[in-house]
Formats: C-alpha cells, structure tokens, sequence
C-alpha cells in the first residue's frame, strides 16, 4: 500500500491507522503548498483526479480516497488492531455515525477557515457552530475515553488531527476540558508521536 499524505493534514489520521495497524506500506509526501508533484514526475492529480489527499494507493493499483473509506479500510486490513468493529455490527455503524461527525462536521467546519478567500464576517459563524460541536464531544467524552468508548479507533486518529488546526484557525478548546484530555490521552500513542513528530 502507498499512503499519499501532507504531513499535519487530515491524511494524517490515515497515516497514523497504517503506523496503529504495523502492515507495510510507502508514505509518498505531498506538499499541498507547493506544485503537488510527487517524487516519481507525476502530480496528486495523476493519483487522485479530485486533487487532495488521502489518497491510498492499494496492491492492485486502485486507488481510494476520502478519508471515511480510506481509515475504514486501513482497519480492516488488520481486524484485530480494533481499530474498527467488525462490518456487520451496529457497532461498525456507531464508527460510521462518529466517522460523519467528524468529517462534515468537524473536518469540514474547520477546513473552511483555512480558506483566504473567506470572508472575516463569515468567521464568526463558522466559530460558533464549531464550538457547539466540541461542546458535543467535551459532553461526550465525559463518560467514555475515545469516542467509541474505551478503545481507540480510527476515528479518534482522525478527530485527533483535526482538532490540531484549532490554535492556527483561532478556535479555542480551552472551555473542553474533557476534549483536552483526550487530546492528550491520544498524543501519548507511539503512533501519535511517529506520524506527527511529536
Ligand atoms: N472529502 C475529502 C476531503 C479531504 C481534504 O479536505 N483534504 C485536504 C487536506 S486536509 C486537501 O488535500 N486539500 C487540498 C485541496 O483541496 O486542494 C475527505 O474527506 O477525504
């Protein structure tokens, strides 16, 4: 497997899952700042014709992308790293429903602010609605230590990497403590550490 990845972007989330998993794969950098050509000659284009990562390059050369089915697959590939329930199970889509959260709800909200051509007056907004979703998580991580409860799985990898970009978007965690700890809890894994320098 290849992992096309800008470090510190959301496919780090996927980077982390493959390091969790211990399987092979290649780590091919993209540096979404500059021209996005990759080290073979080739652009992020080439691979992923929707022009961002994560893009997973599979053995048999097909290649998938979105962060949902990347991670979801990534766990799969080796069941028992618990990194995902089984398919099948309403627990899978428990994983699924945070999987959503986080993507479209989190992901989504935050990446906008990285946006130069948004408007100041729309930041606000953006702000407030992100806060009322890490009042959600802060609630829900009152009871649980990961979000599918005492097991970590790739959606935490994932809510772990985007919640990262907070401090850069002038978004506050402070009033979260619970999402604090949890950040912390997560940043202790040797995984954590080895796919974002930490
Ligand atoms: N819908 C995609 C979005 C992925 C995404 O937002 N990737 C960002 C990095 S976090 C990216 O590559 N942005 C570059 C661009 O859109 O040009 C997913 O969920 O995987």
């Amino acid at each position: 497997m290849k992992l096309y990845s800008a470090p510190g972007s959301c496919s780090s989330a996927a980077h982390i899952c493959l390091l969790e998993t211990g399987l092979d794969f290649a780590l091919v950098k993209v540096d979404l700042g500059g021209d996005r050509r990759l080290p073979d000659g080739r652009y992020l284009n080439d691979i992923n014709p929707k022009g961002y990562v994560p893009a997973l390059e599979l053995d048999n050369g097909e290649v998938l992308t979105e962060n949902v089915a990347v991670l979801q697959y990534i766990a799969d590939q080796k069941p028992e790293s618990g990194l995902a329930p089984a398919n099948g199970t309403l627990a899978r889509y428990r994983l699924q429903e945070w999987l959503g959260f986080v993507n479209s709800e989190v992901h989504k909200t935050l990446g906008l602010l990285f946006n130069p051509k948004l408007a100041e007056v729309a930041k606000p907004a953006l702000l407030e609605k992100f806060g009322q979703r890490a009042a959600y998580l802060d609630q829900h991580l009152a009871a649980h230590q990961y979000l599918m409860g005492d097991q970590f799985t790739v959606v935490d990898a994932y809510l772990y990497i985007v919640l990262g970009w907070c401090p850069m978007l002038g978004a506050d965690l402070t009033p979260y403590p619970r999402l604090n700890a949890y950040l912390t809890r997560v940043a202790q894994r040797a995984s954590v550490k080895a796919a974002t320098g930490g």
